[in-house]
């Protein structure tokens, strides 16, 4: 009999993974949605498990590398020049201070780096300097993720030569809500984009936002549109609304918090190879939501004290998340197929979580005997293997 360790988490055997599904009807997507919330979690939470350690979460870091000033209408939006927001609009930072906030980011632990434009669209002109960052950044052997607006052919092909890994465009919402929210750009311009990236050999993040005033079949609707996508996102980012003074959806009824869940456990059972990242909004989430959402299949978040302009939980906050749940981030590793998948520990956070545990027991924060143990033995990285992970 082989022994059982009981710091690694239960895993359920991969019994014949299903093919992934790019045909979902808004019915089915719906009846998903309207499960028991028990029964619902339980089901999302198995699929995590065939595809994922559910105890590790990818860790990204977000910098707005040209802030503000943009001219479309997007009604969530704190940068769109037309709301008055008082967010003051920035030029594109210089490439040695973009490397120098990437560092940083390294150094508190992230394994992916993205940087965010508040363009419509990037200028053929912008395309060298924005190139320069990525090698840059890559260099420094992170991740590199962009998201800069709509891509031509032409332009997505050179950031991937320039070493982007990640693209991240979203749909944003429901195509039949879509026109309410955005009128400047169509949602067809955003698939188009999708291609181009898809095309140039880049992965896609793409996702959305909820809690903007759509009903729970809007919610099927957007969900579905991602899961039909021709390939699933590789990262799908469910942004909770974050409410900024001056923009048109400020002031929108708040979302019940277990419709946020549903909705996060919808996404990982339609995309179960994807990394869902709990994004935008978490700042304003207690500790019991995003537990709740970890445990629907949840496993990336952003990290650091900022989102683009708005904020995001501090650090401390969020490695004490991670030891009180027994969670641990990971490092991320692309097989041959092109999926992620959790690996190994990231030494950096790992130590830093290992302090955040040491000051807890110091001032006699009791903790499960397993709580935040960081296992970094040799054999890490095999557990990939063993919860089925391709
Ligand atoms: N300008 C580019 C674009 O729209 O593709 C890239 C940056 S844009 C800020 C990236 C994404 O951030 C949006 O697609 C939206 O999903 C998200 N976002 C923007 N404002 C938000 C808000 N107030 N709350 C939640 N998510 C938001
Ligand atoms: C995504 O889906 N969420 C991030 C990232 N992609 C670029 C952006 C969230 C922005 C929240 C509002 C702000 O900070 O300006
Ligand atoms: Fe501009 Fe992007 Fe904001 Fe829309 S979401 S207003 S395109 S920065």
């Amino acid at each position: 009999m082989s022994a059982v360790s009981p710091l690694r988490p239960a895993t359920v055997p991969p019994a014949g993974d299903a093919p992934l599904r790019h045909d979902w009807s808004l019915r089915e997507v719906e009846a998903l949605l309207d499960l028991p919330f028990p029964e619902l979690l339980y089901r999302a939470a198995e699929v995590h498990r065939r595809h994922f350690d559910p105890s590790e979460v990818q860790v990204s870091t977000l910098l707005s590398v040209k802030t503000g000033g943009c001219p479309e209408d997007c009604a969530y939006c704190p940068q769109a020049q037309r709301y008055h927001t008082g967010v003051e609009a920035t030029k594109l930072m210089s490439t040695e201070a973009v490397v120098e906030k990437a560092k940083q980011a390294k150094a508190a632990g992230a394994s992916r780096f993205c940087m965010g434009a508040a363009w419509r669209s990037p200028r053929d002109r912008d395309i060298p300097k924005v190139a320069a960052m990525i090698r840059e950044v890559k260099a420094l052997g992170l991740e590199t993720c962009a998201t800069l607006g709509m891509l031509s052919g032409e332009q997505a092909t050179a950031l991937r030569a320039a070493g982007l890994d990640y693209y991240n465009h979203n749909i944003d919402t429901d195509p039949e809500l879509y026109g309410d929210i955005i009128h400047t750009r169509e949602l067809q311009d955003r698939f188009d984009t999708l291609g181009h990236v898809r095309d140039a050999g880049m992965k896609t993040c793409c996702g959305g936002i909820v809690g903007m005033g759509e009903t729970r079949r809007q919610r099927a609707g957007f969900l579905r549109t991602l899961a039909n996508l021709p390939a699933h996102p590789d990262s799908v980012p469910i942004n909770r609304l974050v409410q900024v003074e001056g923009t048109p959806l400020h002031g929108t009824q708040a979302l019940d918090p277990f419709e946020f869940v549903r909705t996060i456990a919808v996404a990982r059972l339609l995309m179960p190879h994807s990394m869902v990242r709990l994004s935008a909004g978490r700042e304003d989430m207690s500790d019991e939501l995003q537990a709740l959402c970890f445990s629907a299949g949840a496993n990336s978040i952003f990290y650091g004290e900022r989102l683009l302009t708005t904020g995001n939980p501090d650090t401390g906050r969020d490695l004490a998340l991670f030891a009180r749940l027994g969670l641990r981030p990971m490092q991320v590793t692309v097989d041959a197929e092109g999926h992620d998948h959790g690996g190994t520990v990231h030494a950096d956070i790992s130590a830093e979580l290992d302090a955040s545990i040491s000051a807890r027991l110091d001032a006699g924060i009791p903790a499960k005997p397993d709580a935040g143990v960081v296992d970094a033995s040799p054999d890490a990285g095999q557990r990939c293997a063993a919860a089925g992970h391709g």
